[in-house]
């Protein structure tokens, strides 16, 4: 049996092999991707931002001389791993992924079980991972960070720094308003369809807007002055 040959089935060996790292139990070799960091000691995922995820790939080899069945667990929500279940034949592999997608800020952590038919313990496996607060670099942080105020952090052009771009439906400085209200009065600009602000940069004019009779100004937008 080439299991016979491994090393001791209680240990957790890992030891780089290029730029994988492997852990054996009896005829099962784990390989792991290992971050140009260095750091190696289980499955790292690096900086996710909020809203997307992110996944990394690793391998199962079956070195013995019968087909073997793994299965694979998670004790964390925001991981997950496919398949969860897998025959791996005599002399085969398979392939598994394990995906983050981050639901808070701070770096997380989860053990990754793998049980087998093998013989011996199963194998578990640290799972770190991080997320990027400021996936846009914009120097704002997404908005479920701490502090955090950029309501698009896939957009570097918005944030609370950028000047409003007037009428383009997107809301560049986050402040949460009408984006066809410039002036704030609460009525949107009358070329909109819901519109009907006759100067949407006079926050004093708008429909309802006191309208004194006499100094040709039509403040409440009925179209005529008074
Ligand atoms: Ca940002
Ligand atoms: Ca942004
Ligand atoms: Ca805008
Ligand atoms: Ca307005």
């Amino acid at each position: 049996m080439k299991a016979s040959l491994l090393a001791p089935l209680s240990l957790l060996a890992c030891s780089p092999i290029g730029e994988v790292y492997s852990v054996r139990r009896a005829e099962l070799l784990l390989l792991l991707p290992c971050e140009d960091s260095g750091d190696c000691d289980g499955l790292v995922i690096p900086e996710v931002p909020f809203e997307r995820e992110d996944q990394v790939d690793f391998e199962l080899l079956n070195e013995g001389e019968r087909a073997l069945t793994v299965e694979l667990s998670l004790s964390h929500s925001d991981f997950a791993v496919s398949p969860a279940t897998s025959n791996v034949a005599a002399s085969g592999s398979t392939g598994f992924t394990v995906t983050y997608a981050p639901s808070v800020i701070d770096p997380q952590e989860t053990t990754l079980l793998i049980s087998h038919n093998a013989g011996g313990p199963a194998f578990e496996i640290t799972v770190s991972a991080s997320t990027n607060p400021d996936a846009d670099s914009d120097g704002y942080l997404h908005l479920l960070a701490p502090r955090g105020d950029d309501c698009n952090d896939f957009n570097a052009q918005v944030n609370p720094g950028v000047l409003e771009t007037w009428y383009d439906g997107v809301d560049q400085d986050c402040d949460g308003g009408s984006d066809y209200d410039q002036d704030g009065d609460g009525h949107d600009i009358h070329t909109r369809p819901d519109g009907d602000d006759c100067d949407d940069e006079q926050e004093r004019i708008h429909p309802g807007a006191p309208d004194p009779l006499g100094d040709d100004i039509d403040q409440d937008c009925d179209g005529e002055d008074g």
